[in-house]
């Protein structure tokens, strides 16, 4: 699993180089928004569920027929698994955000995730939507604890959905 500055030092070590003006910018802008990167994952430590939800409503919201009968999310276990990923998706996306690296998603989250959800039909585009919901679900949340600048929060929730849907956002 990598993180902001592991992956920077693997990549200066494979050739061999000192850090150099790109890195110290690039460590500068991750240093620099630490204490925010912390502040939000302590922001959705405790309003996950409500983030959830009011995530995934908006969804249901967004696309009624999940909910009605052939619907992906009908039934309640159904409904439940798909609250569960959401909250997978939180989870995770919080790692990730705090690691400024995308890379715990790969491993832990997306790997295989596509043709999971294949099999079970489980509809790539609404839950794409779902993690888009989520991402402004954290960032009004954290800009409402005072962070004025939440834009760390959209890499890693960006990241799966390029991963999941495989189309440029
Ligand atoms: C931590 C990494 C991780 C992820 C991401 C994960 C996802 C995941 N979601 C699953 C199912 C599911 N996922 C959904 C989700 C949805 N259905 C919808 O209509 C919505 C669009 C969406 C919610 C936003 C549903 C409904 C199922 C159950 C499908 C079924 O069994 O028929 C399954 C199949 C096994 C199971 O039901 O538990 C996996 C593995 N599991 C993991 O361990």
């Amino acid at each position: 699993m990598q993180d902001a500055v592991t992956s920077l030092i693997r990549n200066y070590d494979t050739t061999g180089r000192y850090f150099d003006r790109n890195a110290i910018d690039y460590l500068k802008s991750y240093f620099d928004t630490g204490a925010d990167r912390v502040k939000t994952a302590l922001v959705v430590n405790s309003n996950s569920a409500d983030i959830v939800k009011f995530a995934a409503n908006q969804l249901f919201e967004a696309v009624p027929e999940l909910l009605l009968a052939g619907g992906n999310a009908y039934t309640t276990r159904r409904y439940s698994a798909c609250l569960r990923d959401m909250d997978y998706y939180l989870r995770y996306g919080t790692y990730a955000i705090i690691a400024g690296n995308s890379d715990v998603l790969n491993e832990r989250v997306l790997q295989g995730l596509r043709e999971t959800y294949n099999s079970l039909s489980v509809p790539i585009g609404p839950t794409v939507r779902g993690i888009q919901f989520l991402k402004e679900a954290i960032k009004s949340a954290a800009a409402e604890a005072g962070i004025t600048n939440t834009s760390f929060v959209d890499e890693p929730f960006d990241h799966m959905t390029r991963e999941l849907s495989e189309i440029d956002i």
